[in-house]
């Protein structure tokens, strides 16, 4: 297994862990805790991963969520203030159901990328989705 293999192994499985962690919203409401963003109703999240995505210094949010067997990677664009807006940045190609997501830079060209990964009856797939610094991402080919 190489560095860059090692990790991501490292990073998917913090992504797993701590999506496993969480509340609902109503949990969190009477915590007095409240969301700072909504990822546009697409099915259940199922993992979050940091980083400062587009190079601006502040640290953004990638979101996986699924419905039925598609995933879809939202990224939550840092604004500053506690301000987030949040765009789909593309589908895993289709494969199975996500259940987590990491960030890193996995092509060493300075800008983190997303992994992602996914399963289908007892197979697991990982998707590793470029970043193009412009707010967009592309499957690794
Ligand atoms: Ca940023
Ligand atoms: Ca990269």
């Amino acid at each position: 297994m190489t560095i860059k293999q090692t990790l991501g192994a490292i990073l998917l499985t913090s992504a797993l862990a701590l999506s496993s962690v969480g509340c609902s919203k109503s949990e969190g409401e009477k915590a007095g805790v409240k969301p700072v963003a909504s990822v546009p109703a697409y099915g259940t999240a199922v993992g979050i991963a940091s980083g400062d995505m587009n190079g601006d210094g502040r640290l953004d949010a990638l979101v996986a969520s699924y419905k039925g067997s598609d995933t879809h990677i939202y990224l939550m664009k840092n604004k500053g203030y506690g301000r987030y807006s949040t765009t789909k940045i593309g589908a895993v190609p289709a494969y199975g159901t996500a259940v987590g997501i990491a960030s890193g830079d996995m092509n060493g060209d300075g800008r983190l990328d997303a992994l992602v990964a996914s399963y289908k009856g007892s197979d697991t797939d990982i998707y590793v989705l470029l970043n193009n610094g412009d707010g967009t991402f592309s499957p690794q080919k």
